[in-house]
């Protein structure tokens, strides 16, 4: 029994050392070691340029270019076709060349629309949050601390700024009817009480709609707008409950 148990710990010491210098080897010199071409990037370990646009694939990983691809960045590539982004695939630590992560039946980017962990089979969530930036009119989407997705809006104008503060969506409506304004304010989202919220650009009832070019503007009275599709997809992703911050 003691011989057993002394040949276990023998391999354990054994083989360690020879797992990590694998690890740490770069067959071709392109900065990435072996482990991380076959295993994250599914790149080319005998050619430090798999896609033979002048660029190594250690070069383009470190500047958000896909090594499969020239002239695209890894948030315009999808190497597995699953929807979802290579940028976003490593941003999550899905696999880049498998749809289903998880093995679950639900690709990754199903997975990722609807807030589910796409590396546990199951009904894990992972946590969503708004962060609305005055300063620089934007609305970042996180999952799971991650940025998602990013728009431009338009908060509220000097006088009226939109209130600094963590906040959460504390109502939805598809289709809200502002009597102050007398507009339409078109996938409404309030986060403090019923008077602030995210909407899109609003509408009047003669059938004017505010104009896109109001996007990256601070001229709302205090809501937070947003363009033609990107309100009802945050109004689609967002569940009640979901934390809402505001900076200046
Ligand atoms: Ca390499
Ligand atoms: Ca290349
Ligand atoms: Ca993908
Ligand atoms: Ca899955």
């Amino acid at each position: 029994m003691k011989q057993i148990k002394y040949y276990f710990l023998l391999s354990f010491l054994i083989f360690t050392p020879l797992q990590i210098g694998a690890a740490d080897f770069d067959t071709d010199g392109d900065g990435l070691s072996d482990i991380r071409e076959q295993t994250i990037y599914f790149t080319d370990i005998n050619n430090p340029d798999t896609d033979g646009d002048g660029f190594s694939d250690g070069e383009e990983i470190n500047s958000h270019y896909s090594p499969h691809q020239a002239n695209k960045t890894l948030s315009q590539t999808d190497l597995d076709n699953d929807g979802l982004s290579d940028w976003l695939e490593l941003l999550f630590n899905t696999s880049l060349n498998n749809p289903d992560s998880d093995g679950d039946g639900y690709n990754d980017y199903q997975e990722i629309l609807n807030s589910y962990d796409p590396l546990s089979a199951g009904e894990n969530k992972l946590a969503q949050r708004i962060v609305i930036d005055a300063g620089k009119q934007s609305l970042t989407a996180y999952l799971d601390n991650k940025p998602l997705v990013i728009f431009p809006i338009s908060s509220g104008k000097a006088g009226y700024a939109t209130p600094v503060g963590e906040y959460q969506i504390n109502n939805k409506n598809k289709r809200a009817w502002s009597k102050n304004y007398g507009l339409w304010m078109p996938y409404w989202m309030s986060f403090i009480g019923n008077t602030y919220g995210i909407h899109e650009l609003p509408e009047w009832p003669g059938g004017y709609k505010e104009g896109q070019d109001h996007l990256g503007q601070a001229v709302s009275h205090g809501c937070v707008r947003l363009g033609v599709g990107p309100a009802e997809w945050l109004y689609n992703w967002a569940e009640v409950g979901t934390e809402v911050k505001v900076m200046e």
